[in-house]
């Protein structure tokens, strides 16, 4: 479909020859013609293979056109007993399934060759999503007890990714935590902005966890908050997401990378969320990071509510279509004045709705 509009916008540009454009109509027509074909087969092929029966089960991750799904199985044993066992199968997706991801729940069946068919996805209790790089909108991951919003000194930690985070956690209905990792790099440079930056989150509320995976006992907190629910870790690119993870289930070996040399940024070593299970009880969802977190997909209004101390403020404005900008009798302008918003979340929002205005 890219390619077709591709085309049309050359066309139009050039101004083409009857001939050509037609020659060109006729090159679109066999290619769309040919992904139909190709589309018709997978489907065919996934129909006529003989499946076995429809068995429940979690993804566990996303692979390009595949998941990987984990469900208990019987399984007979070589002296002729059966045995019960957790075991991940690779899947095809039946086609109209919509997108999958890690934590969703489905139906799948078995095929000849060891692996499977996803036929059916539950619905979810909800799901964390952001729009990728082209604007369609992503789930990040499904049936979540808990955001984990990964941050550290390095890569520094910006309000503002915070602030965006949170308020697709509220708009999602999911709890956010703030987990500082790294403490073993507070300085005395550092110490006070960093300190500034989860009192801003202390004060609205919100839990904040700090951890080092260089310190064991720095673990301790965390590991008991993560006890029988599932949480997702995001954040920036090399805050230490995969360490956690890793320094959590020393069996688990995610990859971890450095940082660069230079900008001290992280270098994208996670392309795709997974889940791992707790021996205490509990899931875990690793995530790749992330550059930015656009908000688009959102209304103002859903921003506006997702900044949970504006909340009280919010249907007190004198106008009833307040922008809550240069308007007299703004209720959200006047807790600002007054201190029960704070400056730099005010600007938060304002940048976010700034960007999100300028996407309409
Ligand atoms: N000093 C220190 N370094 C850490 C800590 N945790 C992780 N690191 C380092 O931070 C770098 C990035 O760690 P990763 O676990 O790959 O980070 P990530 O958040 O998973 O990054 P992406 O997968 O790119 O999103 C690695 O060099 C880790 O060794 C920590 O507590 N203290
Ligand atoms: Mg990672
Ligand atoms: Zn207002």
């Amino acid at each position: 479909m890219y390619q077709i509009k591709g085309q049309h916008q050359i066309m139009s540009k050039r101004k083409l020859t009857k001939q050509q454009a037609w020659r060109i109509e006729k090159i679109q027509e066999e290619r769309t013609k040919r992904i139909n074909k190709r589309a018709e087969k997978t489907e065919v092929v996934l129909q006529s293979s003989d499946l076995g029966p429809e068995i429940e089960g979690l993804v566990l991750s996303h692979f390009g056109t595949q998941v990987e799904v984990e469900s208990t199985l019987t399984i007979a044993t070589e002296t002729g007993t059966e045995t019960q066992k957790l075991v991940a199968t690779r899947c095809n997706l039946r086609a109209n399934l919509g997108q999958l991801v890690t934590g969703d729940k489905v139906v799948w069946r078995p095929d000849q060759q060891g692996s499977g068919v996803v036929v059916a996805k539950m619905e979810r209790d909800n799901d964390l999503c952001r729009p990728d790089m082209h604007g369609r909108l992503k789930p990040v991951a499904a049936n979540i007890n808990h955001i984990i919003i990964v941050i550290a000194a390095e890569p520094l930690a910006h309000a503002n990714l915070i602030d965006r985070y949170l308020v697709a956690a509220e708009t999602a209905g999911i709890p956010p935590v703030i987990l500082l990792n790294k403490i073993d790099l507070i300085t005395d440079e550092n110490k006070e902005a960093l300190h500034a930056l989860l009192a801003t989150y202390t004060d609205l509320g919100y839990r904040v966890i700090q951890t080092s995976t260089l310190l064991p006992e720095a673990m301790d907190q965390l590991y008991a908050f993560l006890k029988e629910k599932t949480s997702v870790f995001v954040g920036q690119s090399g805050v230490g997401k995969s360490s956690l993870v890793n320094t959590l289930l020393p069996g688990v070996d995610l990859s971890v990378g450095e940082l660069s040399q230079k900008r001290k940024k992280g270098t994208h070593t996670t392309t795709t969320a997974k889940l791992f299970h707790m021996p205490i009880g509990g899931d875990l969802i690793d995530s790749p990071g992330i550059r930015e977190f656009g908000l688009w997909h959102i209304s103002l209004e859903e921003l506006l509510h997702g900044f949970i101390e504006f909340r009280p403020h919010i249907g007190h404005c004198r106008f009833r279509d307040c922008a809550h900008e240069q308007e007299p009798g703004c209720a959200i302008r006047a807790a600002l004045e007054n201190g029960a918003i704070s400056a730099t979340r005010f600007a938060s929002y304002l940048r976010i709705k700034q960007s999100i205005i300028e996407r309409l």
